[in-house]
């Protein structure tokens, strides 16, 4: 049968970096994200007796190797789900840059839960979905819900507390955004899943990064609660410094900046002391987004302007979670 969903990426405020179960994806710390309209990904799978392999293709273009191997991985754990052996095609599409830090593997994992659970016969409430998705990418996991998320940790060693949880609706607060700046479209060379696992064993700062982005998910939620935006945005700032710190000081060091980004941070600095309340947050690549609110839009976009080394801005407001539609890929 075939499926297809569509979902969006979203941006974490407190980051994800470490996992604590390489196979079953559960992470060091909690994270706390914003599933953002228009960052979106759209996935069609198939699973049917006249495939004789399973096979993926993203954005037009065939996929092999280790990307591939972990969507087949993926496929497996389903299939098991579901006590069946069929094989699956899967067309995705994202409609915004690849692997540049705009984190196209959260909406990504998170359409393929949904569109191969229901096309192999699976209806999963939304936990069973973030589970699942969370065994294709740990990110994936909070985009599974519409609004702000918190991905738990989770205590239990067979991960089933881990996983996405809605903090609020994407209504709750619908002047909030995050406008990501698209520096370099040129796809980074370092990955997420083995430069976290580098940090992990190498950082020597590591544990505390763990013990305080744990603390900061626990505040960025209630500051989200009360919408309280300044406290926010400077905990979102602190926990993106922290974690390129902690990147920089792993062995070997991980270096997703670039000139223009440490350009484009003094920027938002510079505008915030003159009154333009703006803060960034940086993830695994040389974007630098910025968080803010609606009635800021103008003059920040005007700002922006002025910056010749972005090629390209998206500006989002809380969006829907992962939904089916009815127009397939394929
Ligand atoms: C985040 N990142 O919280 C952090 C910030 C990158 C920097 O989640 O190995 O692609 O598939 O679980 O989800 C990127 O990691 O890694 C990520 P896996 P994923 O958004």
């Amino acid at each position: 049968m075939k499926a297809t969903a569509s979902a969006n990426a979203n941006i974490a405020l407190i980051k994800y970096w470490g996992k604590r179960n390489e196979e079953l994806i559960l992470p060091q710390n909690s994270s706390v994200s914003v599933t953002l309209e228009g960052l979106k990904t759209v996935t069609t799978v198939d699973f049917d007796k006249k495939y004789k392999k399973d096979n993926f293709t993203l954005n037009g273009k065939k996929i092999s190797g280790e990307p591939f191997e972990r969507i087949a991985g993926f496929l497996n754990i389903i299939r098991k789900m579901a006590g069946s052996g069929l094989k699956a095609k899967i067309f995705s599409k994202n409609f915004f840059p690849t692997a540049t830090g705009l984190a196209s593997s959260s909406a990504g994992g998170a359409t393929l839960a949904l569109a191969s659970s229901k096309a192999i016969g699976l209806d999963l409430n939304k936990k069973g979905l973030s589970l699942l998705a969370r065994r294709n990418s740990g990110s994936a996991s909070r985009s599974i819900e519409a609004g702000f998320v918190e991905w738990e940790k989770g205590e239990k060693e067979d991960g089933t507390d881990s996983f996405g949880k809605q903090v609020c609706d994407k209504d709750y607060w619908p002047e909030f955004r995050i406008i990501a700046g698209v520096l370099n479209e040129e796809e980074k060379k370092t990955k997420s899943r083995p430069g976290m696992k580098q940090s992990v064993q190498t950082c020597p700062f590591y544990k505390v990064w763990v013990e305080n982005s744990e603390k900061q998910a626990k505040q960025i939620k209630k500051f989200i609660l009360e919408k309280k935006f300044t406290k926010l945005g400077e905990l979102a700032e602190n926990n993106a410094l922290m974690l390129h710190s902690v990147m920089f000081n792993t062995i070997l060091p991980i270096v997703y900046f670039s000139e223009k980004t440490v350009e484009m941070i003094k920027a938002v600095r510079k505008w915030r002391a003159s009154g333009l309340e703006c803060y960034f947050t940086i993830d695994a690549g040389p974007q630098v987004k910025i968080i803010c609110l609606e009635k800021d839009i103008p003059e920040i976009k005007r700002k922006l302007k002025g910056i010749k080394a972005i090629k390209k801005i998206y500006i989002c407001k809380p969006g829907d979670g992962a939904r089916l539609i009815n127009k397939h890929l394929f």
